[in-house]
């Protein structure tokens, strides 16, 4: 194997062409977290299988811990096709670039981990996709998440009373803010890497998430009251620059897919067992302190007008029906 190693990526995508007989591809990734989380371990599995399933010479360097910013920074690199080639990403997250993608992870939009699971393996999305390939330069390769999302709060919060006027943080997308709204509480979008301070002195009251994240930047420390609003159950594309994608040769194109749709399939076996047992962990340790949240319905009847009119601003009323369809 080739000693010679070539980055890709915009700049360099010239150089791999010239170079593609003797060159080695060494792709970047990005994680928010350690090797212990899902995304992580789902970006783990998608170098094992392109390393496994390609024939030429490829090396992997993720960075770990958020070392390259949050996922409104891996967007824009992404975007552009420089610093960082793949990640996991939540299509809240992408909105800047391709305004419809959050359509996939609004909240209150899956029923339960069945539908999730239906919806996801039916290539339903794919018009979502396109549009985020078009106008984002971004290619969706697999589907990873299947954590649910929860309040999680300084104080805790069990009715729509103590929702009412709730300040919490939530992902970038509009469509998060109305959701939030529309069920009484008072949301601002604040970046992720922002979110333990803003809540550590007293800028907010709490925010959205899911277990593995929770526990593993310890966001139980500064809001240890979950409160079991199930609202999301996520939808995490794991996504190539198409400015990298497209300087890889036909072979390892055809790898990628291959991984990226496997490797995604992992993370979602993997995120969603895990889910309920990294919960009882906190519980057990005594990090978290769990309730239900009185009339979970009525959210639910409160958010689809405002679900409805999203997807009627963006034309995609036939697409949100054909979800809810699943
Ligand atoms: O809320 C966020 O911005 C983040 O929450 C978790 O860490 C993950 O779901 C991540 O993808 C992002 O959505």
């Amino acid at each position: 194997k080739s000693m010679k190693a070539v980055t890709v990526g915009a700049i360099a995508a010239t150089a791999v062409m010239a170079t593609s007989v003797s060159a080695e591809t060494a792709l970047r990734g990005a994680s928010l977290f350690d090797e212990e989380h899902a995304y992580t371990k789902t970006l783990r599995e998608f170098e094992r299988l392109v390393t496994e399933g390609y024939d030429g010479d490829v090396s992997f360097d993720i960075s770990l811990n958020g070392e390259l910013g949050d996922e409104s920074d891996f967007v824009t690199f992404l975007q552009q096709g420089v610093a960082i080639d793949y990640a996991i990403m939540a299509p809240s997250n992408m909105a800047t670039f391709a305004p419809s993608i959050p359509l996939m992870d609004m909240p209150f939009l899956f029923r339960d981990l069945e539908h999730w699971d239906t919806a996801l393996a039916s290539g339903v999305m794919a018009p979502l996709e396109a549009e985020l390939l078009e106008k984002a330069n971004i290619r969706v390769i697999g589907y990873a998440g299947g954590g649910v999302r929860n309040l999680a709060s300084a104080e805790a919060i069990t009715n729509i009373d103590e929702l009412t006027g709730h300040q919490m943080r939530v992902m970038g997308a509009p469509i998060q803010a109305q959701i939030f709204a529309a069920i009484q509480a008072a949301p601002s979008a604040i970046a992720y890497n922002e979110v333990y301070n803003a809540i550590q002195t007293g800028v907010i009251a709490g925010f959205e998430n899911e277990a593995a994240s929770i526990q593993n930047l310890k966001f139980y420390e500064v809001a240890p009251h979950i409160t079991l609003t199930r609202h999301a159950i996520t939808v995490r594309p794991l996504v190539m620059s198409e400015s990298t994608f497209s300087a890889l040769d036909a072979d390892l194109q055809a790898v990628v897919l291959e991984a990226g749709a496997a490797a995604g399939a992992f993370g979602r076996e993997l995120e969603s067992r895990q889910d309920g047992e990294k919960m009882q962990e906190m519980i057990d340790a005594g990090q978290v302190f769990v309730t239900e949240f009185e009339g979970r319905d009525a959210l639910l009847e409160m958010v689809i007008p405002v679900q409805d009119a999203y997807a009627a601003e963006l034309g995609a009323s036939d697409l949100l029906e054909a979800i809810r369809a699943k």
